[in-house]
């Protein structure tokens, strides 16, 4: 297995950076533009490896799609063109990939196998599997339908009145994406909202959504008119480097085009609670999304409480501000984030074993973690688990621990941030 070794910096980070392409936003513009009719380009794509497996999976339904270094073109011709395929489809790593396309496979008239890593074939499908069963689909696979691989065969669904069952964006982003193809009107009450960029994005391919308070509205068999889609930088992986600065004395980032949609936003409000100093610059709505610039600069760190409303609108965020907390004076408090243990890892786990290792005070519970600051890191050995997130939680720690940290399998980092490795060399001038 790969291994890759870092050093402590000894002098302050500098410099300005763009981040990759938004990753939900990038899948989402790739399955909007092949259900749709007519071109969509896309900018500022992320070529993440999760990304490019919603690609595949769309070519292998015979959608034209153009990807070049800078725009990402989409040949749509509605989803009645959408073919049965030829082979499975693979999902690799990508849990956005497997729901959000079962929901659009569930209304089509075709059979689809569709497998994962082993990872992926970890993660619980029943979710989307049970909402999508009641609309019709029928769905066969291993543990009755709970985990891939899967088979499904897609037709004509009914509508359904649905109130996600966990708080997850990618489930009421499947059964929107079913309702979308559906006959009569989909109902989903979300108790607690998630990331909203299914909806802003339907919006801007011409659907109509009704939405009243937390509860939204499709109906189904509308058009959709192929657009562009300019992506704002991703706001998870913008968080690395905002905890970089804030964890580097003297430290002054500047972080552009990112992402502000206030459904994702939660990080930086955490960074301001524990102190840090944080200005958003050059705002903009572009699509329906909100982004911006972000400068971040170092200031001693206090702990926090993190519960409730505000954990999914930074869930994928929660490992490196767990690092943070490690730095921060007092004690900071993770609640109401179980979902963590459902992802690319159990997360929970991972991320305690890592500072643990490093030397933190760290205590895993049920729904998050409780952890002790201020407390020095020493180097040590850590792991990926494969989980792109912990990867790079490992390597922005590396940069304040007392010796070097080798990581297993940093390779992982390609599912969302192909140029983290660079761009850490690029601020840190010292780093290797
Ligand atoms: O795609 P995947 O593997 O599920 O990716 C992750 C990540 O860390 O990049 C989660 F592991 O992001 C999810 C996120 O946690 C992406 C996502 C989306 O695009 O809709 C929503 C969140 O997942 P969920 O389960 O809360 O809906």
């Amino acid at each position: 297995m790969a291994k890759r070794t870092f050093h402590p910096v000894n002098s302050p980070l500098t410099g300005e950076l763009t981040v990759p392409g938004d990753k939900s936003i990038s899948h989402r513009a790739v399955i909007f533009g092949s259900l749709a009719e007519g071109t969509t380009e896309i900018t500022h794509f992320l070529h993440g490896e999760d990304c490019l497996r919603t690609i595949d999976a769309f070519r292998a339904m015979g959608v034209q799609i153009e990807v070049n270094e800078e725009k990402i073109i989409v040949h749509g011709k509605g989803a009645s063109a959408l073919e049965e395929p030829s082979r499975p489809i693979n999902l690799g790593n990508s849990g956005t990939t497997a729901r959000l396309l079962l929901g659009v496979l569930a209304g089509l008239p075709h059979h689809f196998v569709l497998y994962g890593d082993e990872s992926l074939s970890r993660r619980p499908m029943d979710r989307v599997t049970v909402p999508l069963r009641q609309m019709g689909a029928e769905i066969d696979g291993r543990s009755d339908g709970k985990l891939l691989p899967l088979a499904i065969r897609g037709g004509q669904l009914q509508p359904i009145s649905f109130e996600p069952p966990v708080k997850s964006a990618q489930v009421k982003s499947c059964v929107l994406l079913a309702g979308l193809l559906a006959d009569g009107q989909t109902v989903i009450t979300e108790k607690t909202p998630t990331r909203n960029h299914t909806e802003t994005m339907l919006e801007g391919f011409g659907a109509k959504l009704d939405i009243q308070g937390d509860v939204i509205s499709i109906n189904g068999k509308q058009a959709l008119k192929g657009t562009n889609v300019e992506v704002p930088g991703d706001i998870s992986s913008a968080a690395f480097f905002a905890a970089a600065a804030a964890l580097v004395p003297g430290s002054s980032l500047l972080l552009k085009r990112v992402g502000l949609n206030p459904t994702r936003t939660g990080i930086l409000e955490v960074l301001k609670n524990m102190g840090v100093n944080l200005t958003i610059l050059n705002e903009e709505v572009k699509g329906g999304e909100a982004l911006g610039d972000i400068q971040i600069d170092y200031a001693p760190l206090k702990g926090t409480i993190i519960a409730g409303d505000l954990v999914p609108r930074l869930i994928d965020e929660l490992p490196i501000v767990a690092l943070l907390a490690t730095q921060a004076e007092g004690e900071t408090r993770i609640r109401d984030a179980e979902e963590l243990r459902y992802k690319e890892t159990d997360r929970i786990a991972a991320v305690t074993n890592t500072l643990k290792a490093l030397g933190a005070t760290v205590k895993p519970t049920e729904d998050g973690m409780i952890i002790q600051g201020k407390t020095p890191l020493r180097g040590g050995n850590t792991d990926s688990f494969g989980d792109h997130r912990i990867g790079m939680m490992a390597a922005i720690a590396s940069l304040i621990t007392e010796g070097e940290v080798t990581l297993t399998n940093p390779d992982c980092i390609n599912i969302s941030y192909p140029a983290f490795f660079n761009h850490l060399e690029k601020v840190t001038a010292v780093h290797s």
